[in-house]
């Protein structure tokens, strides 16, 4: 039978994995989408680059982001939120391609969250060094959405930790084509991304490029 053949072909037969309630792993995902999804990307950056935004605290961050959808998570002195507007071109931002928006919301049934209708996709481009420290999730309006999010390109470590800041977190390499689904009770769990690791991808060439989409509004 084909199905029994794709199942012996390595690499092509995602794999589910729990990393804790609510939260799964649903390994390479996103390959049968690559080429789609990079494409998309591609058009995005181009209307939105990619830029480090600083803290509220005044700290530049070392990773890179812009975002699609009618709203983004932006930061800078006056504090964290969603807004529809670009601060560095003034214009809405890029509209959420339905490559995008397809995969997350297959990816958010697959990971038992029906009816996913994500409003916001912030992109986060690391580099070599490029990290994030351990942080919540909490600007969005909905805890009861989850949060899809895509890796590609170079692999990172990934901190997952608990509702305490305090808890040693656990890691977990996301490689190019996972992806992960988070809501219930890890929907407000601590979490990180070590310092990014020298490399080159084959696609995506010296970053990591993760999607994080989510109901913001
Ligand atoms: C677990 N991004 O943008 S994605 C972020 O790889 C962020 O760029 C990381 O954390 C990255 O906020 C991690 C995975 C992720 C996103 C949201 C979560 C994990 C989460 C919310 C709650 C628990
Ligand atoms: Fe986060």
């Amino acid at each position: 039978m084909t199905a029994d053949l794709f199942e012996t072909v390595p690499g092509v037969r995602p794999s589910r994995e729990a990393m804790a309630d609510g939260a799964v792993l649903l390994r390479g995902f996103a390959l049968p989408s690559e080429s789609d999804v990079i494409g998309a990307l591609r058009e995005i950056i181009a209307q939105a680059p990619f830029r480090r935004m600083f803290t509220p605290g005044g700290h530049q961050m070392s990773v890179a982001m812009t975002n699609c959808g009618s709203a983004g998570w932006v930061t800078d002195h006056s504090g964290y939120r969603y807004d529809g507007i670009d601060p560095d071109s003034g214009k809405p931002w890029p509209s959420m391609p339905p490559a995008f928006r397809e995969l997350a919301v297959r990816a958010a049934t697959a990971g038992g969250f029906e009816n996913f209708a994500p409003d916001a996709c912030l992109i986060n481009r690391y580099t070599p060094g490029a990290r994030m420290s351990l942080h919540q999730d909490k600007d969005e309006q909905d805890f009861a959405a989850p949060i899809v999010s895509v890796s590609l390109g170079l692999p990172a470590i990934f901190l997952f930790g608990s509702p305490k800041r305090a808890d040693k977190p656990r890691r977990y390499r996301l490689e190019h084509g996972d992806v992960v689904v988070w809501g219930g009770p890890s929907r407000l769990f601590f979490h990180g991304v070590a310092p990014l690791a020298e490399g080159e991808h084959v696609l995506m060439g010296r970053q990591r490029i993760n999607l994080t989409f989510r109901k913001a509004r």
